[in-house]
Formats: C-alpha cells, structure tokens, sequence
C-alpha cells in the first residue's frame, strides 16, 4: 500500500513538474519514495518552489529567465543549484539518473530530449512535441545510444503494456482510442459556435489546456497517431483510430492471428506514468480500480475525418515526412494559444493548421536547425491569419 514499497534505488529528474503529468509524476514519487533529483518548470515559481521544499531536488531549472531572480531569493539557503532558460532545462536532462521525465509542454521539449539521450539518460516521454516534429531524429539517437523511450500517454503506455512479451514483428495493426472530446458527433455548423469554456470541459480527463484543447480538435489523437509510429516502427496504414467514448480501453493491438490484446484501467494518468518508472515491474498504484459492472457497456465509433480536419491533416503529415509534422505540430500550437488568449474562434484551429501544411515549405531532411526554422515560419503563418 502507498508509502510502503520503496522505489528508492532509482532517481528522476522531472522536467515539466508544475503541470499535470508533473503534479502527478510527483504523486507518484511520493508513494514509492521515488529519489527526485532535479525539478524544471515553466514560470510557476509558487508551485515550483513548493515542491522543491517537499523534494529537496539538487537542481531546479526555471525556463522564464524573468523569474530566475524572484526564485533564487525563494531558494536562497536552501543548498539547491538553480539554473534557467533553455540552457538549464539541458543541464538537467543531462544529469546522471534512471529516468528523464519530460513533460514540458510543446516544440520546447524536443531539445532536452535530444539532450538526455545524447547523456545516455533514459526518457520517459510526456511530451508529445518531441517525437512528432523530431521522431526520426529523437528515435535513431535512442536507438544508436542503446536507451530506451518509455511512453507515459495513456495510449501508448496501453500499447506498449500490449506488447509486452509478444513479437513487433507479428503485430497486424495498432487500435488507437480516442474519447472523442467535448464535441463528439457535432458538425462544422455545430463547432464554429463552440465557446472556450466548452471546449475546455473534457468529458473524461482532467489535463493541462493545451491538451484538452487538442483533444476537442481531435489534434491530439493526430500528434499520438504520429508518436505511435516513431514509439513503434509501424507504418501509418496499420494504425485504426476509434471512438471509445468511456476512455476505459486505452488502446489495444491487433496481432497476425486476429487476437486483440487491450489494456483497461480508470483514466487516471498515475497509471502509465508510474508502470514507465517501474517497468517492467508493477505496484499498486494510488489511482482508483476498475469496476467492469461500473462501465457496464463499452461503444465504438469511426471518427469523423471530414469535420475533425486536424486528425487527417497530421495523418498527411506524417505520410510527406521530413518537416511536415513538424509544421502542423507547430501552428496547432500557435493556434491553440492564440484561441485561449480569446484571439479566434475554435474552429479557426481547423483552418490554420490545414492552412498551415498547403502554405509552408515543405523540407525532406531535418535536423534541430531546420525544425526550429520550421517552428517560426508555421507560427508566422498563423499570426499572419489572425486579424
Ligand atoms: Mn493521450
């Protein structure tokens, strides 16, 4: 039961640790006695702060230089190396630990990504950015410096928890769910006339902005529908998004005789994130336990590809290759900013992020450079389009 298993043997540094999947990877850390040795966050010091006094990490790394100051006479006394910018959210995907948790939000996780794995670090992924603008790159370094990216996103922790003890190569197709978000069955009429607060008020998970944002767009699923294919070196055409509107089934696999193997649970995101710290061991978990007579029924539906436009542009995507996904991956992000700061109307996100893949420089070959090239222009080709 929480507090009696000790995971102390292992040692995390948790970039992105204000947010959700941070809160919650701290959770998790709490129960097992996880050995927190580094904490990085955006520009909530308040939160950050806090937690550095539970965690007694050796390291904290602020992104915003801006509340560097503020936060060093917080921490001042306390023994903790303090750093910021990007340079520090590298600094510490570069220490020495068992796992780099990154759940930083957006284009600025790919590089302590890169960074981690370049250190020998392991990474457990959150960050959805990093493999869709730089999956070719981010999996061969993975793969050239033997380290292992564990997913923490609930569908591909159920894909990769399907996998367990069967072959990649028997493998027919990937079933990706989706809970389909707020506006399940709504057509185009229906979305230009859905306000913030709508689209912000997921049915079934609670989870940072940007995300419920992507799920009610159903983006997310199109980023995860990339990801899948990095995570799993499986070709676009053997992966089935559907609806699954209980979010009970995470995603399951299809193997070459027709068997289907799914992972169940609660949609509580303690799950996958601590089975990537403990893998491949299990313990109980602080989430709450399935009840099957609970759910009583499962539904599963095709997603509408032609009113939900983001889902099948990130498919396309992913199909051109080099920078593509990197440009969709960008506007979305551009855009879902822009639509939280009250600057378009939700289905604008639509319109820009199709806009964007017909508009901007397509490259064949990507590096760091390139995709951060790509980051400006698909940003500038949005604000472009704001009035
Ligand atoms: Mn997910």
């Amino acid at each position: 039961m929480p507090g009696i298993i000790s995971l102390m043997d292992k040692s995390i540094v948790l970039l992105g640790s204000t947010g959700s999947i941070g809160c919650q990877t701290l959770d998790v850390a709490r129960t097992h006695n996880i050995k927190i040795k580094a904490l990085a966050a955006k520009s909530n010091i308040t939160l950050l702060s806090k937690q550095a006094a539970e965690f007694r990490p050796e390291y904290i790394a602020v992104y915003d230089i801006e509340k560097y100051t503020e936060l060093k006479d917080t921490l001042s006394g306390s023994g903790i190396k303090l750093l910021c910018g990007m340079d520090g959210l590298n600094e510490l995907a570069g220490l020495k630990c068992d796992y780099v948790v990154n759940s930083v939000v957006g284009m600025i996780g790919l590089e302590p990504t890169l960074t981690a794995l370049n250190a020998g670090n392991n990474v457990a992924l959150a960050n959805k950015e990093t493999l869709v603008s730089g999956g070719a790159m981010v999996t061969s370094l993975a793969k050239k410096n033997n380290k292992k990216i564990i997913p923490i996103d609930s569908e591909h922790s159920a894909i990769f928890q399907c996998l367990m003890g069967n072959n990649d190569n028997e493998i027919s197709k990937i079933i990706l769910t989706a809970s389909g978000g707020p506006f399940f069955e709504y057509d185009t009429k229906q979305l230009k006339n859905v306000t913030k607060a709508q689209a912000l008020a997921h049915p079934n998970w609670n989870m940072g902005a940007k995300i419920t944002i992507d799920s009610a767009t159903l983006m997310n699923k199109g980023l995860e529908f990339i990801e899948a294919i990095w995570l799993f070196d499986i070709a676009p055409e053997q992966i089935e998004v559907i609806i699954h509107r209980q979010s009970i089934i995470h995603s399951a696999v299809e193997f070459m005789d027709g068997a289907i193997i799914a992972q169940l649970g609660v949609p509580d995101m303690r799950v996958p994130i601590q089975y990537a710290l403990t893998f491949p061991k299990r313990y109980p978990c602080p989430a709450k336990k399935l009840s099957l007579l609970d759910v009583k029924s499962f539904t599963f539906d095709k997603p509408d590809e032609n009113t939900f436009v983001c889902l099948k542009t990130a498919q396309k995507a992913i199909k051109y290759g080099g920078n593509a996904p990197a440009i969709v991956n960008s506007a979305n992000e551009e855009a879902v900013n822009a639509f939280l700061n009250d600057k378009i109307k939700f289905y604008d996100i639509f319109e820009l992020v199709q806009g964007s893949l017909e508009n901007i420089r397509h490259k064949k070959d990507i590096n760091l450079d390139i995709i951060y090239e790509t980051d400006i222009e698909a940003r500038e080709y949005v604000r472009s389009k704001l009035k």
